[in-house]
């Protein structure tokens, strides 16, 4: 485990870049060389729960990093874009949201699923250096307040509980086929040729990675056939919202949206503005409600809710995503054993390396495309602690275990690669799925190894 620990650390040091922003220089660290070269919203977010244990000024810098992409409306884009960097399409040329953002900095024009406020409460409970974690947390809560207050107003303007997303790209689970009913109803002969033509000239993913591991060419037709109408509609979140081909609530972006607000409602009672917590508070129940809402008895599944252009359409798609509820706690003793039923299945979740991202019985698994199959640390993570949240439940907390144990052992094994071999098959060249040297398996691997490795071994002996 040592050994694995110190790569996990040389991995995050070898991605890791300072950047200039105005009179301002920030280190921050890039999911993967290979392809990833800018710096992700979700990504930064889990680096700065892993570097947190190994230098507290980097994972603050990490984040600050981000935040210098936070757009003057609140939004934290999915990518703050590095301005010297080719090599990952689409580029800041592309999403073009310069006037829309307010700032100098290049970013995207979507967010991610908001993680941060989970990952700020992570890290200021673990700092050492109290003084400086105060001002790290007096820095970070008008910035947390303002994205928070944003998603509401843009993706939930009719008070549901559950935002709205409006791109794969937003779920962080880019091609599940749990947004295949969504995308294939955007009909490929209504993308403009110009939008094909700008795929099949710069799309870079399949060049510098395996073909057989990434998204399809239909599926970048889409997904560049929004970024280019949101960039013609000038990144206008109400518009986009009501106009857009692709509009879906989605369960996963929506756990971590309610987990999100308890972590923002325990930091805002820390610092003693009470009132002010409790607006979170009653946005984290709001959400925890919709989310059980969505549950469907016949598939044994919480839901997705497509509302593309007002429509309300059930998707029913089963993939990992209907496990995201156990992170947000908000599962009932009922559900909860149906949920585990399915991650100890051998046909289903539980295979050698778990859990794969749809289930083994899912017709559409596909062992090595990206979110079609492969095992991911940042999805395993989420089980992990949504398992925890159930103390009294003893199953839950032997597979939580069981489930930390493989997760590293699958790391140390196989090296920090971007997602796994769910069934544990060796490909040709040794090696795991998608781009290498790749930042969050190492900052999982750090997180891991302290939140549960060392405490349990300090247990033991
Ligand atoms: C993947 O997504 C990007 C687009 O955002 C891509 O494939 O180009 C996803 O796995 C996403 O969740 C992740 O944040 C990003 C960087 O690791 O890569």
């Amino acid at each position: 485990m040592e050994q694995t620990y110190a790569r996990a650390i040389s991995v995050l040091k070898q991605n890791s870049i300072t950047a200039q922003v105005g009179n301002q220089t920030y280190r921050r660290t890039l999911p993967s060389k290979e392809f990833y070269v800018h710096q992700w919203n979700w990504d930064s977010a889990t680096h700065a729960m892993g570097l947190i244990y190994i230098d507290e000024d980097w994972a603050y810098e990490e984040i600050y990093s981000l935040l210098s992409g936070q757009w003057h409306n609140g939004l934290i884009p999915h990518i703050i874009f590095n301005p010297d960097e080719r090599k990952y399409f689409p580029g800041p040329d592309v999403w073009r949201t310069d006037s829309a953002s307010g700032i100098s900095v290049q970013t995207s024009g979507i967010t991610q699923p908001p993680l941060l406020a989970i990952s700020v409460l992570h890290m200021y409970s673990v700092a050492k250096d109290r003084k400086k974690a105060g001002v790290f947390l007096n820095n970070t809560l008008p910035r947390l307040i303002s994205y928070h207050n944003h998603l509401k107003h843009f993706r939930d303007a009719e008070n549901s509980g559950l935002l709205t997303i409006v791109h794969p790209w937003e779920s962080g689970t880019d091609n599940s086929p749990r947004w295949d009913q969504s995308m294939n109803a955007i009909a490929l002969d209504t993308i403009p040729d110009d939008v094909k033509n700008l795929v099949h000239t710069s799309r870079t993913d399949t060049m510098l990675g395996d073909t057989s591991h990434r998204p399809k060419l239909e599926d970048y037709y889409r997904y560049l056939h929004l970024v280019t109408l949101y960039r013609q509609w000038e990144w206008d979140f109400t518009k986009i919202v009501k106009s857009s081909p692709f509009a879906v609530k989605d369960i996963l972006f929506n756990a971590i949206w309610c987990q999100a607000n308890q972590a923002l409602d325990t930091l805002l009672v820390l610092v003693g503005r009470e009132e002010e917590a409790q607006k979170f508070r009653l946005w984290h129940q709001q959400t925890e409600e919709a989310i059980q809402s969505t549950w469907d008895e016949e598939h044994e599944l919480f839901r997705n809710i497509d509302v593309t252009n007002g429509k309300k359409e059930w998707i029913t798609e089963p993939t990992i995503a209907k496990f995201m509820p156990l992170y947000a706690g908000a599962v009932g003793e009922h559900h909860l054993n149906v949920l585990l039923k399915k991650l100890t299945n051998t046909h289903q979740y539980y295979t050698p390396i778990p859990f794969p991202s749809i289930g083994l019985d899912n017709p559409k698994f596909d062992d090595k495309r990206y979110w079609r199959g492969p095992t991911w640390p940042i999805t395993n993570l989420f089980i992990i602690e949504g398992l925890g949240r159930y103390t009294q439940h003893e199953a839950c907390q032997i597979l939580r275990d069981d489930i930390v144990v493989k997760t590293m052992e699958m790391i140390k094994e196989h090296g920090f690669y971007e997602y796994y071999h769910p069934l544990h098959v060796k490909i040709s060249n040794d090696r795991a799925l998608g781009f290498g040297s790749f930042s969050w398996s190492a900052a999982i691997y750090l997180y891991l190894y302290h939140k549960y490795y060392l405490s349990k071994r300090d247990r033991v002996s």
